[in-house]
C-alpha cells in the first residue's frame, strides 16, 4: 500500500509543483510583510517602471538575509524543511530569492518557465535540478493575481515552449504588447489561489504566470530558488549550480543566530567538473 509521503511525492514528480498549507504562522508572515515593504520603498521609480507584469523583482541574496533576521528564519524555516522531506528532499540548498510585489491594478505576468539547464541532461528526467518556493503575503484569488501554473508542463512539451519568449524580455516585463501569446489563456492551464503563509513548491521549468492584480491591495510574493536534491546531482550540474549562484552567496559566515541556520543550505562544490553552459530552451529530448 502506498503511503501518503510516496503518493505526495509521485504527485509533485508529475504535476512539478505541489501546495503545503499553513507553512508561516501569522506573526511571521507580518514580519515578512514589514520587511519587504521596507526593501521595497528603498527601490527606485525606475524598477516599477520596468517590471511592470511582475510588479518588482529585487533580489534577496545571502547579504540581505545577514541583515533581515526575518528571511534568515525565513530560508531556514523548520515546517519548509519537514515540507521538503515529506517529499524525500533532506538536504535541500539555497540560492536567492525574490521580491515580487504586484501593485492595485497592475497587469497579469506573462507565461514562462524558469528552466536554464536544457544542456543538462538532468533537465530531461524526473530529478529536479532548481525549484521555487513561493510564499504569498497575502491571501491570492483570481482576482488580486494568484499563481497559474500548467501542470506536467516540466515534463512534456507545450505549444508555449515553441511560441513563448524563453527569456524574460523588456517588452514582457513592461507589457509592452498585451496581444503577445505569454499573456493569454493557455492549454491546459490552472489557478494556484492560496492563503497568506501556504507554500508553493514547484520545478523552475514549470511553465507559471500570474492573473492581473484587480483588487485595490498589493499582492506581494517571495520567490524562493531552491536545489532540493543538490547533494545528488551529478558532479557538472553542482558545478553549474555553484558557479551561477556565487555571486548571491557571501562566504563569510556569521556567528550570530539565526543567519547560522542557513549554513546547511549553502551550496558547496569543491570538485574540478566543468559547469555546463546556460541554456534557457529545452531540446528535442522534451517530447
Ligand atoms: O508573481 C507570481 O505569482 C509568480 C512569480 C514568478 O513567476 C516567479 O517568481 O518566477
Amino acid at each position: 500500500m502506498k503511503t501518503i509521503r510516496s503518493e505526495k511525492r509521485e504527485r509533485f514528480i508529475r504535476d512539478g509543483y505541489c501546495l503545503f498549507e499553513n507553512i508561516l504562522e501569522p506573526e511571521m508572515v507580518a514580519r515578512l510583510r514589514s520587511c519587504s515593504d521596507e526593501i521595497l520603498a528603498q527601490q527606485e521609480k525606475e524598477h516599477f517602471e520596468r517590471q511592470r507584469t511582475t510588479g518588482s523583482m529585487v533580489l534577496i541574496d545571502w547579504e540581505m538575509a545577514y541583515q533581515h533576521a526575518v528571511l534568515a528564519e525565513l530560508i531556514a524555516h523548520p515546517k519548509m524543511l519537514s515540507a521538503l522531506a515529506e517529499l524525500g528532499f533532506t538536504e535541500p540548498k539555497f540560492g536567492h530569492g525574490r521580491i515580487i510585489s504586484k501593485p492595485p491594478h497592475s497587469p497579469p505576468l506573462f507565461w514562462h518557465e524558469d528552466g536554464r539547464f536544457w544542456d543538462d541532461p538532468v533537465s530531461y528526467t524526473w530529478r529536479p535540478i532548481q525549484c521555487f518556493l513561493m510564499y504569498y503575503l497575502t491571501d491570492t484569488t483570481a482576482e488580486n493575481g494568484c499563481l497559474r501554473v500548467i501542470p506536467g508542463s516540466h515534463r512534456k512539451r507545450h505549444p508555449l515552449h515553441d511560441q513563448a519568449s524563453p527569456r524574460h524580455t523588456d517588452e514582457l516585463r513592461a507589457y509592452a504588447n498585451p496581444e503577445n501569446i505569454a499573456f493569454q489563456q493557455a492549454e491546459g492551464e490552472i489557478d494556484v489561489p492560496v492563503q497568506a503563509g501556504d507554500l508553493v513548491m514547484g520545478y523552475g521549468a514549470l511553465f507559471h504566470a500570474a492573473h492581473a492584480n484587480r483588487s485595490d491591495e498589493r499582492r506581494t510574493a517571495l520567490t524562493m530558488w531552491y536545489y532540493p536534491e543538490f547533494v545528488n546531482l551529478p558532479e557538472r550540474t553542482q558545478a553549474t549550480i555553484e558557479y551561477l549562484e556565487a555571486g548571491n552567496c557571501v562566504t563569510t559566515t556569521l556567528p550570530g543566530d539565526p543567519q547560522t541556520l542557513m549554513e546547511p543550505l549553502r551550496i558547496v562544490y569543491e570538485g574540478s567538473a566543468e559547469p555546463i553552459e546556460q541554456q534557457w530552451t529545452p531540446g528535442p529530448a522534451l517530447k
